[in-house]
């Protein structure tokens, strides 16, 4: 079945007890035994839940993979993934990464024993130089936030198994509609349902997907036994929001190069960070595992002033100022003092993070207003290149 017949139909079937076409809002915390432990598969809602599990198929649909796993946010899918490991491992990290993934592994996680080394892997090849006997996963995240770099999943997978090393890709800057990572190696897709998936800026929620039975099994009973599940209103949302993820990417990806290409033709941006350029020094891996180039550009203004950089974000109209990213509406958002201000300075900077860069997710809107926002901002506060003539 193709992608976008799986969008709309996986999972879910009209409601046995009703044919309501749309799979019900499973309002309920628990279900009438007949008599003990006799039921309909249903117990507890920490457990399982109908419209859960509709979307769980349906997630697990998208990406190619057996098991589907849904929980309160991304971090609560990450932490259930950490939930894997044991005092003395150690985990290989992107070194560009959502500030709050950070958070939880040094704040969190380093405190119960793990450990963390964060590595550039644009290069998948010194990716193994890295492993000690120690390490039992690599998290890898493509492409990264904000930096956009590009990561080649296939090859640092086959250097993981070459180790006996798990693999898990935080695909939330891709969606599922660009880039399906178990197909290329990896042991596990996670994803903050919250961006692309939901679509609608309307749910916070993190899902996992994965093939491994044994693995599934492991992390479904971390799922109950933790209880960070996702409600059954917000599933709802999201099955709503997964009917149109193929669609809403397109219009993501096509108004994402119109900005980039606006944006590096303007003489008072510095740089450009957008996987779609063929200059992107990883443009070629982005090409093969990529459908496309995904909804998110990030750029820096020509001198790298902080405070200009602030006033072109105030003066922006259509794009909102805020956190997250993904929805149909466009937002900017300034990492240094929002969504990585976790991070000390010093590792952003080692990372090629700038306090002055500007993120971007490219809304559905009309990509012609979208750009006219950016010129009335930009030209506002660093002025209109007058051309001599
Ligand atoms: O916010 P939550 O649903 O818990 O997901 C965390 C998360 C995980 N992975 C990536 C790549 C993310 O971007 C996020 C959340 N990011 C933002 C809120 C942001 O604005 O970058």
């Amino acid at each position: 079945m193709k992608f976008g017949t799986k969008a709309i139909h996986a999972g879910q079937e009209p409601d046995p007890s009703t044919g309501a076409i749309m799979t019900p809002i499973y309002q309920t915390s628990t279900y009438v035994q007949a008599s003990p432990g006799k039921h309909k598969g249903y117990e507890y809602s920490r457990t399982q839940n109908p419209t859960r599990h509709a979307l769980q198929g349906n997630l697990a649909a998208l990406e190619n993979g057996k098991h589907g796993l849904v929980f309160a946010s991304g971090l609560a899918a990450t932490d259930a993934v950490l939930k894997l490991l044991k005092p003395g491992d150690e985990v290989i990290a992107t070194n560009d990464l959502y500030g709050g993934t950070y958070r939880l592994f040094t704040k969190i996680y380093q405190d119960f024993g793990l450990t963390f080394r964060f590595i550039p892997m644009e290069d998948a090849t010194g990716v193994a130089s890295y492993f000690t006997e120690r390490t039992r996963l690599v998290w890898v995240e493509t492409p990264t936030n904000p930096l956009l770099n590009i990561i080649d999943i296939r090859a640092v997978c086959e250097a993981a198994r070459r180790h006996g090393i798990r693999v898990c890709v935080d695909n939330t800057f891709a969606s599922p509609y660009l880039q399906n990572p178990l197909d290329l190696g990896a042991d596990i897709a996670m994803h903050s349902v919250t961006k692309y998936l939901g679509g609608h800026s309307d749910t916070v929620m993190g899902a996992l997907v994965l093939n491994d039975d044994e693995m599934a099994g492991k992390l479904a009973f971390i799922q109950n036994a933790s209880g960070a599940v996702a409600g059954p209103q917000d599933c709802f949302l999201v099955l709503r929001g997964t009917k149109t993820l193929h669609l809403r990417m397109e219009r993501h990806c096509q108004n994402a190069r119109m900005v980039a290409e606006f944006l590096a033709a303007h003489p008072k941006v510095g740089k450009v960070y957008y996987p779609g350029f063929e200059s992107h020094p990883n443009h070629a891996v982005a090409k093969a595992q990529m459908r496309d180039f995904g909804g998110m550009v990030s750029f820096t203004l020509k001198g790298d002033d902080l405070p200009e950089a602030i006033r072109v974000m105030e003066s922006l109209k259509v794009f909102s100022l805020a956190e997250s990213l993904g929805g149909v509406e466009s937002l900017c958002t300034h990492p240094a003092t929002m969504t990585h201000a976790s991070i000390p300075k010093a590792e952003r900077e080692k990372a090629g993070l700038k306090d002055t860069l500007i993120r971007l997710s490219v809304g559905v809107e009309d990509a012609e207003d979208l750009i006219e926002d950016l010129r009335q901002a930009i030209e506002q506060v660093v002025g209109v290149e007058i051309a001599s003539s």
